[in-house]
């Protein structure tokens, strides 16, 4: 079996980068094994016997969830490192200079600013953020420095949507590098490099993982010069993904279609039932019609994904009660587990990102993030409901 036999989604998810070894000597295993030798023997000092060296540079684990998830994202090449933000670091390290300038959305994941702001600017790498929904707001932001424009679509905490295709033109004709984070959607509903990005990130934490049991980030790409540079600075910096993590996330991304279909239909309900509520002030997912970018969604992907925004009537202290109140659903960071997850952005995960800054960007400190996970969802609204009487 070859990568180019494995045409579906799902049959990519369980198959790729995982072909039994028939070699003599090797065992058929049906799932790659956890090579957790941190060095590999040679029979000759100048060349790796079986192309390994030290785990650093190349681990057969972490190769096989490399090629894996470069398979679903319609990828040449995949890296795959300790984490989303050690992805990031590595990606932006790599790519860019100092004196190097990059137009971001405005509404990204709070860590991902952070590392702009707080920690590229040490380097001489200048930020202009910019509400990446109007298209020619991102053209006008270019300029001679620009080098990487970086989205993320739906992007964190508010689900606002951009044209990748429209801006990926933009990045051609300028020169530039697009970055897509496609963490929120996962290769199952939209794949950035086939609308013409140059790069897609994830944070393998979330729906890749899926099972809030393993932190990881992933680097997906077709250019090779770039690939030669990450690859280079992945093994020079260091972040890399470890054997027993790629495992695991080997092991959770083989069910990423199962899931992503149930999270999507738990999100679904979960939004309809909360636009209906008269506690409920407004709802955010993409899927409903009533989402400002819900047609360019439906155009560039195949759906909408499981986390929804929302406010309820009140303060902040209110949001709080109800937050507390919940019993099946956690209050928790992070998305993207089998297991629903709840949290107050300003508070939490965006609390990073300064109050008037969340403020110009619609980060209330009232707006609640939820991750439908994949429980029964009646069981999830009847939560939702109760907690929602104590408000
Ligand atoms: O947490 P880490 O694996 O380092 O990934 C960072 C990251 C990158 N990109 C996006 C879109 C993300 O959402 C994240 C991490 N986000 C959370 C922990 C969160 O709760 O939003």
């Amino acid at each position: 079996m070859s990568i180019s036999q494995l045409q579906g989604f799902a049959t990519k998810a369980i198959h790729a980068g995982e072909e039994p070894d028939f070699r003599d000597g090797a065992t058929g295993d049906v799932v790659v094994p956890v090579h957790l030798s941190t060095t590999f023997a040679r029979t000759k000092v100048k060349t790796p016997t079986a192309g390994y060296e030290y785990t650093r540079s190349l681990n057969p684990t972490r190769k096989a969830l490399e090629t894996k998830l470069a398979a679903l994202e319609n990828a040449n090449y995949g890296l795959a490192f300790a984490s989303g933000l050690a992805a990031e670091t590595t990606l932006l390290t790599a790519l860019l200079r100092s004196g190097d300038h990059i137009v971001a959305f405005d509404d990204l994941y709070g860590g991902t600013k952070r590392l702009f702001n707080n920690v590229f600017v040490n380097y001489g790498v200048e930020v202009t953020f910019v509400d990446a929904t109007g298209v020619s707001t991102v053209e006008k932001a270019i300029k001679p420095a620009t080098r990487l424009i970086w989205i993320e679509s739906p992007s964190n905490p508010l689900l606002k949507v951009c044209d990748i295709s429209a801006i990926a033109k933009i990045a051609a004709a300028n020169g530039l590098i697009l970055v897509v984070d496609n963490t929120f959607l996962s290769p199952y509903f939209q794949k950035p490099l086939d609308l013409g990005a140059d790069v897609v990130v994830h944070s393998s934490t979330k729906y890749i993982g899926g099972h809030s049991d393993v932190l990881g980030g992933a680097l997906l790409l077709n250019n090779h010069e770039y690939y030669e540079k990450l690859q280079y600075h992945q093994n020079a910096i260091g972040a890399v993904l470890s054997p027993f993590d790629s495992y695991l996330t080997l092991r959770g991304v083989k069910t990423l279609a199962l899931r992503m279909r149930q999270h999507q239909q738990n999100a679904f309900r979960i939004a309809d039932y909360l636009s209906k509520h008269p506690k409920v002030t407004r709802v955010i997912y993409p899927g409903l019609e009533t989402h400002p970018q819900h047609a360019l969604a439906k155009a560039q992907g195949t759906g909408f994904g499981g986390v929804l925004s929302f406010e309820i009537v009140g303060s902040q202290s209110d949001a709080e009660v109800f937050l507390e109140k919940l019993r099946v659903i956690a209050l928790a960071e992070s998305l993207g587990g089998v297991e629903s997850l709840i949290e107050l952005p300003s508070v939490m995960t965006h609390s990073s990102v300064p109050k008037e800054v969340r403020e110009q960007v619609g980060i209330s400190d009232t707006l609640i993030r939820l991750s439908a996970g994949v429980e029964d969802v009646d069981d999830l609204i009847n939560d939702l409901e109760q907690a929602l009487t104590h408000v």
